[in-house]
């Protein structure tokens, strides 16, 4: 392979190239260095970018060049600190784009923004806990104030934020899964009986066929390529879902690799690339399914687990008969998929002793996101691809720590057993009524039924569906505070009184009384590890999350709690004995999470002849779906939205995204080019996109058409310039996901009115 193929194909020298230059670049060559051989070790710190688990005998370097820009993105030498925020008003940064923003590097101390005032100043810890006191106290209810959390934060300081709010008297804990993974928790709860995912990383080294739906680890999950890889090299057949052809799933250079041996050839990781039309999976995976009860039909008897399907599941002969009564023809509209490429499809399937089916946020974010991931369900389900080594479901996770906090009870719908224990281990009375999750709380907010938005981590503003409703819902509070590493826009779209309280990063010294202190962390294949940061602090005023959410907790709830806050925080590991006792399969916790390889939690009984699920019946349950009906009018396309190469979710590194060639600019539209020519313009014209629902309009100006490889009726654009679009009255059924991919557009060339509808 020359070195211009070599740049092409994902991965490869170029992206180590690139991870050291971005350390480099932000953090001085010989401390990003030094920090980057910790990243992924033993004693070492989590990588705060995806959720991919660590393999068991790491490479010499556990990084990725996406983790190094993350990383380097921490270890910033920038300082926004009081001068800062003296020299510029709330009102002049509104201007500033989100990566000048996130540009000016770690925030230093915590500042406040009084009621009526445009610059945020400095203000100590002790008042700005009482700050938010305050304001809770004058609160007619808790249920009026909502606390978020993003997935970066640790399992101890969840632990102790959940903690607070319950005693406080709300279970308001929205959070990033409900923006993310919810459809795929919801799903599998009903189906299997637990809402996370069933395989191991060893898993990988066992199947036979691996099927990736709605996802680019290329770029997301770039360390999930060296497993790919690793399948495919010993003969393991990939089967990729996509409407884009990304490029480290067609074509793909191993980084470490290439270091050694510069220059090797690239390895075709998708055996079968299905260039499904957005929003068809439900039509596509049906299809398949079907293609697989036709195989069985002729070698009846052994194609599908009968025994599984009789002993282990249910409602198998509903499902059945409901997938003979779909039409071909519907199937293949629907999915923009040959029924041939179904077959072939079905083929891999069926002649793969074990299957694992891998997805991400292209399945979990439409309305029928949870038929989505309930089809790949029955999938496994028909040759008992799922309790058994190298075969299972597995969500790829997208934060490093949203699976944790999850299981560390951050839920506005907590299971009755958890509440329970949590009672019992602190001797108070839990809050039992749901709370708002994040589209509910955006919704409480601006119809005035909440007053106080507290985020622990994240971008909420800029995250969430509809900026322009969102924003209006956070600047009616009376108060908004966030904990964060770095400025963002969240911090500016503020109630009338506004909060922001820095803290330590993932990769930084935590040291209390002298004693350097430990987090853990839940990676996507629910193994619990420990992180541990060695970095200077990027300021001494900062404090770690745990530290802020203790600090919060005794200042709000005062003497009305019995917790020792102050206590907690000075040892995590008290704070891991009360997890211990309180989550179950945390038993002995801080023993096993310091052995090596930390502490697996088991999700499914794995192997075994007779496989059992956590489900009321004991079994796995078939599920029908309808097919999806998306009707769209003359002119209109199907726009779904996607992260760059150079972005961790709203942090935009650059306006560069490598492997699908978009230079300097991310305001883009990616078209179908005949498409292009339907709607009457060419690549590079500037076009208005407007969203349609519910008789409502949305508009983003200025958009870039780019033409492109994607299917026919289908746009593509980036997360979070579309977010405008999205109406936040649409959402997943079941979920309440908002629908960020499967958004209903028209185009406009900018600065052109609409025709005038005829009557
Ligand atoms: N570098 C980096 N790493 C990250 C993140 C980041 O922003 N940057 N974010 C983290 C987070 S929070 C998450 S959740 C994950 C996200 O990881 P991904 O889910 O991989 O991220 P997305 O860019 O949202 O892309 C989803 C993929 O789905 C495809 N897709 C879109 N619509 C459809 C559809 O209708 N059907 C199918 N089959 N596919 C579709 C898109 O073409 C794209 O390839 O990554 C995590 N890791
Ligand atoms: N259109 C569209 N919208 C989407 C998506 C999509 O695919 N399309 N994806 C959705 C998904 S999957 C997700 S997960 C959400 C993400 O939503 P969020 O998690 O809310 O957003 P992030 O951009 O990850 O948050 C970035 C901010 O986190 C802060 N931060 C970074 N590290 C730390 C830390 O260690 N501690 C603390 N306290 N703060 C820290 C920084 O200040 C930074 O500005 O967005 C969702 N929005
Ligand atoms: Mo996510």
């Amino acid at each position: 392979m020359n070195e211009k193929d070599q740049g092409l194909a994902g991965g490869g020298f170029t992206s180590v190239l690139a991870a050291a230059e971005a350390v480099s670049r932000k953090a001085g060559l010989v401390r990003g260095a030094g920090t980057l051989w910790r990243m992924n070790q033993e004693h070492g710190f989590d990588c705060p970018g995806c959720a991919w688990p660590d393999p068991e005998r790491r490479g010499a370097i556990e990084f990725c060049e996406n983790g190094a820009k993350h990383l380097a993105h921490e270890a910033t030498r920038r300082r926004v600190g009081p001068e800062f925020f003296s020299r510029w008003s709330v009102s002049n940064l509104l201007e500033k784009s989100d990566q000048w923003l996130e540009e000016q590097g770690r925030l230093t101390c915590p500042v406040w923004k009084p009621v009526g005032a445009d610059h945020y100043q400095p203000i100590e810890w002790p008042k700005a806990f009482s700050r938010v006191a305050e304001v809770l106290g004058g609160l007619d209810s808790p249920h009026q104030a909502i606390f978020y959390t993003s997935g970066r934060t640790s399992n101890e300081a969840a632990f102790l934020y959940q903690l607070f709010v319950r005693q406080l008297g709300t279970n308001n804990l929205p959070d990033c899964s409900n923006l993310c993974h919810e459809s795929s928790g919801t799903a599998l709860s009903e189906t299997i009986g637990v809402g996370k995912g069933t395989v191991g990383l060893g898993d990988f080294a066992h199947a036979d066929a691996i099927f990736l739906l709605g996802q680019n680890p290329g770029t997301n999950h770039p360390r999930m390529m060296t497993t790919l890889e690793a399948a495919k090299r010993r003969g393991c057949r990939i089967v990729a879902i996509n409407p884009l052809r990304e490029r480290a799933l067609v074509r793909f250079a191993h980084p470490q690799k290439a270091l050694e041996l510069m220059g090797l050839t690239t390895t075709a990781i998708a055996d079968l690339f299905l260039q499904v039309r957005v929003g068809g999976d439900v039509a596509l995976l049906k299809g398949v399914m079907k293609e697989v009860l036709e195989i069985e039909d002729r070698a009846p008897g052994q194609v599908l687990d009968w025994d599984f399907l009789r002993e282990s599941t249910l409602a198998f002969d509903a499902f059945r008969d409901a997938l003979l009564a779909e039409r071909w023809e519907d199937l293949v509209a629907q999915s923009g998929i040959s029924r041939e490429e179904m077959r072939q499809a079905a083929q891999i399937y069926c002649a793969a002793e074990r299957v694992i089916v891998c997805w991400a946020m292209g399945l979990t974010q439409h309305r029928h996101a949870v038929a989505n991931v309930q089809e790949i369900v029955n999938l496994l389900l028909l040759r008992g691809n799922i309790g058994r080594q190298g075969a299972g479901a597995c969500p790829v996770r997208g934060h490093s720590n949203v699976q944790g906090d999850r299981t560390m009870g951050i839920w506005e719908r907590p299971d009755a057993g958890f509440l329970y224990r949590l009672g019992q281990e602190f001797d108070f009375e839990p809050p039992r009524a749901h709370g708002f999750d994040s589209v509910g709380a955006i919704r409480a907010m601006h119809e005035g039924r909440a007053h106080l938005f507290f985020g622990l981590g994240g971008n909420f503003a800029v995250a969430t569906p509809d900026a322009t409703y969102t924003e209006r819902a956070l600047r009616r509070c009376r108060l908004t505070a966030h904990v964060s590493t770095t400025l963002n826009r969240s911090h500016l779209v503020a109630g009338q009184e506004s909060l922001i309280l820095p803290c330590l990063a993932r990769s930084e010294r935590d040291v209390v009384g002298g004693k350097p202190q430990l987090v853990t962390i839940e990676d996507s294949m629910a193994v619990v590890r420990v992180s541990q940061g060695q970095r200077e602090p990027a300021s001494p005023h900062l404090r770690s999350e745990v530290a802020i959410v203790a600090g919060l907790a005794r200042a709000a709830l005062g003497k009305k709690s019995s917790v020792a806050w102050e206590d907690l925080a000075a040892d995590y590991d008290r704070i891991r004995e009360h997890i211990a006792n309180v989550v179950s399969g945390f038993a002995q916790m801080n023993r096993r999470v310091r052995e090596p390889g930390g502490m697996a939690l088991s999700v499914l009984p794995a192997g075994g002849k007779r496989r059992v699920f956590a489900t009321a019946s004991r079994r796995a349950r078939f599920t029908v779906h309808r097919l999806p009906k998306l009707a769209l009018e003359p002119g209109q396309l199907l726009l779904t939205t996607l992260r760059s190469h150079d972005q961790f979710n709203t942090t935009i590194y650059s306006e560069d995204d490598r492997y699908r060639g978009i230079r300097g600019g991310r305001r883009v539209v990616f078209l179908h080019p005949e498409d292009v020519v339907a709607q009457g313009l060419h690549d590079g014209d500037r076009v208005d996109l407007t969203s349609h629902f519910d008789g409502e309009k949305r508009t983003v100006r200025g958009f870039r058409v780019v033409a492109y490889d994607v299917p026919r009726g289908c746009a593509a654009a980036y997360f979070p310039e579309a977010n405008p679009l999205v109406p936040v009255g649409s959402v997943a059924e079941g979920s309440r996901t908002p629908t960020y991919k499967s958004i209903v557009i028209s185009l406009l060339r900018s600065g052109e009115e609409p025709a005038l509808a005829r009557p």
